[in-house]
């Protein structure tokens, strides 16, 4: 097997000084495999930070005085997988009420080091209490068996190579990224479950998947698998899957009794049904409740959890039918629902209720839904968001999100609220990003992009983060301590995704991509196509009338949501072309047209992205050369596509219009 060359992004240890001081010793009084990594990452960080070893010792009486070291201890008054830190002199001191608590608090604990630069270990002094803001952390990889990856942009698949699971040093790298920053669940493969990924449940992957899932239980991971629904009748030749059947319903309880005979750790399903051709309940006339919750009472002995996306709509619609919107399906199809799902149901709802473009408001379920577990599914592969050609730090977007008030509960009615559990007392809650890695030896692509799987795991820990502390975490953990290129790197970064949005589709409206890959400006790409996408933009106007007049998408928010959204002089301005179909000579609070608007954020987002490519070769001979070059052909590229972006969007309205650019600026 070709093992690739590959970085170790953020958990690539530089010395911090070498005092030449004794070995600190360690000692646990918990046992396990978790423990035993816990032991490890603090062994080899010691080595190279410090150089000084870590020795473990058997007793806690030969913990003698004045020797300085780690112990770790239990404590069940701490939330689970929440750890506590104490540092006091060279003797640190760990508890948690569970083995992967430990294990977070060592991560902290090396983050802690490197991240204050901490010179001499045995005078530091430090506390950190932390419990994870939501249970479930997730990453899902849309990877396909043979080793493609959908709106992958970072190389191939490293779980699959032409239909074999794979597990090796890599997958243990990828496990220990994605550990430190405390995610707790990942899901292997794509939603779109056909061919060779149904068998992933059958007896050929069996052994594999129980090898990868004891590595990630190692590192406190679960390992969850997309499901085809269909897999009655394609793995199991019968000839129906409805929900309601008996024969359906034995043929899942024995399937879940033999893998997780098999594969014992095995979290549980993911699924995507009635979704973008994939089969579902819907094909039996038959409720997504129906549909999970018969799954979920097979997987229920186990401890297993069916994720059910909430992804649904019509995706064969025709552009002429004004009434039918996209935006309004998920709340169409599940808000009825409410109440009906068992509990080891969750529903998994993707931040907005298109799909992922670069504004979107928020999805109105999260605030509709009062008995169901949820979870927020954010992308970090950036389809949407320039394919991690472009960089767009994705982390401010999500604070936006988490911080976004659905007025379903007064003082608990936050998306941040929602999600961990506070709102409704619900369990199984938490946060999910559509994973951005692949086997390209810097894991994202883009170099930055490593700073979206960071981000979204720190976030996903602690919600309370600032978008800028995590910034500044991932920067140093991964090019070293230089303040020029701290401050260079955090301005890049917190700038893209304002960046992005200007010179791409305006005001909320999104969609303006090439059909089929996403990627580069076609403002009317989709404009006459089956999937709900549409702008409305005719020479007089733009933007879709989503108010009660409209299509009724505005009603689906709680009060004084909907009022807001519906009527154009408070709707937000970026989300204006979201909501509302508006002249291209109205005026907006910065007193331009919105024509006006379009052409300058446009010429305004293409000059920015020429900036950060001169910023990032200001920056050449201060980083490793290989990660300076191959950043530097991105931006170069980003620069000439923002420039072209410009380009299509403004021409594509001055010819609409005929209304020239106040600044006389060139518009074809
Ligand atoms: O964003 C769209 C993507 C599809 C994806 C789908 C989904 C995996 O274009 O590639 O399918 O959403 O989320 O299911």
């Amino acid at each position: 097997m070709v093992t690739m060359e590959y970085t170790d992004c953020w958990l690539l240890y530089k010395e911090i000084s070498d005092t030449n001081k004794s070995s600190l010793l360690i000692f646990s009084s918990m046992e396990g495999k978790i423990i035993q990594n816990a032991i490890q990452e603090l062994t080899t960080a010691f080595r190279i930070l410090y150089n000084r070893e870590v020795t473990l010792i058997n007793e806690e009486a030969d913990f003698k005085e004045k020797s300085c070291g780690f112990i770790m201890k239990a404590n069940s008054s701490i939330g689970k997988e929440g750890y506590c830190i104490d540092c006091k002199e060279g003797n640190c001191t760990i508890t948690s009420a569970d083995e992967v608590g430990i294990l977070y608090g060592v991560f902290d604990l090396i983050r802690t080091l490197i991240t204050m630069h901490v010179e001499d270990v045995d005078t530091w002094t430090y506390r950190q209490e932390k419990v994870p803001a939501c249970a479930i952390r997730m990453l899902n990889h849309w990877d396909n068996m043979d080793g493609s990856i959908e709106r992958g942009y970072s190389g191939n698949s490293f779980f699959f190579q032409e239909n074999d699971v794979l597990v090796n040093e890599r997958t243990k790298a990828y496990v220990r990224l994605i550990a430190s920053v405390g995610i707790n669940a990942v899901v292997i493969n794509n939603v779109n479950v056909k061919g060779a990924a149904t068998e992933l449940i059958s007896s050929r992957y069996y052994t594999n998947l129980r090898q990868l899932s004891e590595l990630f239980t190692s590192y406190g991971v679960k390992l969850y698998v997309s499901i085809n629904f269909a897999s009655p009748m394609e793995l199991g030749g019968l000839d129906t899957a409805d929900p309601c059947e008996e024969n359906v319903r034995s043929w899942w309880s024995k399937k879940a009794e033999e893998i997780w005979a098999n594969v014992p750790d095995l979290g549980g399903f993911l699924v995507k049904a009635d979704s973008e051709g994939r089969p579902g309940p819907f094909n039996y006339g038959r409720t997504h409740a129906d549909g999970a919750n018969m799954l979920a009472d097979a997987v229920k002995p186990y401890g297993g959890l069916i994720i059910w996306r909430c992804f649904v709509y019509n995706c064969m619609q025709d552009w002429r039918d004004t009434k039918t919107d996209r935006a309004k399906a998920g709340f169409d199809h599940f808000k009825p629902l409410d109440g009906q799902f068992v509990d080891n149901v969750i529903l998994q709802i993707k931040n907005g209720p298109m799909d992922f473009q670069v504004r979107e408001p928020v999805s109105p379920l999260f605030g509709s839904l009062k008995k169901t577990n949820m979870i927020l599914e954010v992308q970090i592969a950036q389809e949407y968001t320039g394919q991690q050609r472009h960089v767009c730090y994705l982390i401010p977007w999500f604070k936006e999100i988490l911080g976004f008030n659905t007025y379903c509960d007064t003082n608990q009615g936050t998306v941040r609220d929602i999600i961990s559990g506070r709102t409704y007392g619900n369990k199984n809650c938490g946060m999910v990003a559509v994973a951005n890695t692949g086997n390209d030896a810097n894991w994202t692509g883009h170099d930055l992009a490593a700073a979206n799987l960071y981000g979204f795991g720190r976030l996903a820990f602690d919600t309370e983060l600032t978008a800028e502390q995590i910034a500044i975490e991932w920067i140093t953990q991964t090019f070293g301590n230089n303040k020029t290129v701290e401050e260079t790197i955090l301005k890049i970064l917190m700038m893209s995704w304002p960046t992005y949005e200007k010179y791409t589709a305006p005001l909320g409206i999104g969609w303006m991509v090439k059909p089929n890959d996403h990627y580069g400006p076609d403002v009317d790409g989709y404009e006459y196509d089956r999937w709900g996408t549409y702008h409305r933009a005719d020479h007089k106007a733009i933007g879709v009338d989503r108010t009660e007049n409209g299509t009724g998408y505005c009603c689906q928010y709680n009060k004084p949501l909907d009022s807001i959204y519906s009527n154009p002089n408070t709707c937000p301005e970026e989300l204006l072309l979201f909501f509302h179909h508006v002249e291209y000579a109205s005026v907006l609070s910065s007193g331009k047209t919105v024509l006006q608007h379009i052409y300058d954020t446009h010429f305004e987002g293409a000059n920015e992205a020429e900036q950060f490519y001169e910023m990032w070769k200001s920056l050449q001979g201060s980083m490793n050369e290989d990660a300076y070059e191959r950043t530097k052909a991105r931006f170069s590229h980003q620069r000439d596509h923002a420039k072209e972006w410009c380009d299509v969007i403004n021409s594509y309205f001055y010819r609409k219009t005929g209304v020239d650019d106040l600044q006389g600026r060139k518009i074809y």
